[in-house]
């Protein structure tokens, strides 16, 4: 194990053919497939505005963003096959509930300003999450990261736009824009996951090299991003308690319900039953293209051999 701990101290990549510890791979595998199922899901809650988009110009930017979502979820299962698992397996266990995805799909998308505000909270989130894995110690995983960041940079820009137009509208538009905001911020800060002092796998992740910056830190991060984005947007952040702090330079803010986190990440959210009841009705839809697919590769397979 003397190699993985000298790459990791260099600040190298470990590629799938190097010795590792048994729970940097499993944890790795969990990581990455909480993050692959994140992202197939996450298709779920914007891909329910496509038909209702206000515009065609609108229609097609959603459909273009919800089709990278699934482009991130192939990239996402093909770096956690990389460790030694199968991807049919991993979607198994995520449609018996051995394995998780974000918190922050649980949540419904009530009205248009919903999708411009995952674009510009939940993608925003996500980009300052993911920046620092692009460095992290498992190179499939590392270099997964640059392209999936390189797209939610744009889903963030689009979205800001979205709800910058929406602000800049009528009376009504501008309400309905500081309603979604003050829907999703609270769950946006609980995509960080729980306190640093509560989060069961932060001091392996950070000695391995996968995480980078604490879950506080990072969720500190993003308030002091947005909190001047929402003032260019025209719209307010609902924590009364979001003051800049001169002696810290960094935004204070109010204290997160984490109950309502582990309740949501119990199953207990919004719109998990039917968030899985969606996810495991496609799967069966998509029996005859896996079968599909096989028999055409097993075809190929015999005439090469
Ligand atoms: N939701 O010890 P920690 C996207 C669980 S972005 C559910 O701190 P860790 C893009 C955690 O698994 C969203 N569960 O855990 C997009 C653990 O449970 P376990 C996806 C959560 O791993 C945008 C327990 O709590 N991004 O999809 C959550 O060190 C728009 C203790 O927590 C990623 O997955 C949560 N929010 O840190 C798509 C990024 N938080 O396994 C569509 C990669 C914590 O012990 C539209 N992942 N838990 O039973 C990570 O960076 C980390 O895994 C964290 C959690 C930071 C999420």
């Amino acid at each position: 194990m003397e190699e993985f701990w000298r790459i990791v101290g260099e600040d190298g990549r470990i590629e799938p053919r190097d010795v590792m510890p048994e729970d940097y791979r499993a944890s790795l595998v969990r990581q990455i497939a909480q993050h692959a199922h994140s992202e197939i899901i996450g298709m779920q809650p914007e891909g329910a505005w496509i038909s209702r988009a206000p515009s065609l110009r609108r229609k097609a930017i959603l459909m273009a963003k919800v089709q990278d979502e699934a482009g991130h979820g192939l990239y996402l299962y093909a770096a956690a096959e990389t460790l030694g698992v199968d991807r049919g397996e991993l979607l198994d266990k995520l449609h018996d509930g051995r394995q998780k995805y974000s918190s922050i799909f649980n949540y419904p998308t009530l009205t248009w300003a919903d999708i411009g505000t995952i674009g510009w909270l939940v993608d925003g989130a996500a980009i300052v999450n993911q920046v620092p894995l692009c460095r992290c110690s498992y190179g499939p995983y590392a270099r997964a990261m640059v392209r999936v960041c390189k797209e939610e940079s744009f889903h963030q820009r689009q979205g800001f736009e979205a709800l910058h137009t929406l602000s800049h509208g009528t009376p009504e538009q501008h309400a309905m824009a500081q309603d979604a905001v003050d829907r999703w911020w609270w769950p946006s800060l609980m995509m960080f996951g729980p306190h640093d002092a509560e989060s069961t796998h932060s001091e392996k992740s950070m000695a391995w090299g996968v995480k980078r910056f604490s879950n506080d830190d990072l969720r500190q991060r993003f308030v002091d991003m947005t909190v001047p984005q929402a003032e260019a947007l025209g719209l307010t952040l609902p924590d009364p308690d979001l003051r800049w702090n001169e002696e810290r330079g960094h935004y204070d803010f109010g204290t997160i319900d984490f109950t309502e986190l582990f309740e949501v990440i119990k199953g207990n959210g919004p719109c998990n039953a039917e968030r899985m009841a969606t996810r495991r009705g496609a799967h069966e839809a998509g029996a005859w293209v896996r079968e599909a697919a096989n028999a055409y590769a097993d075809k190929h397979a015999r005439r090469t051999a």
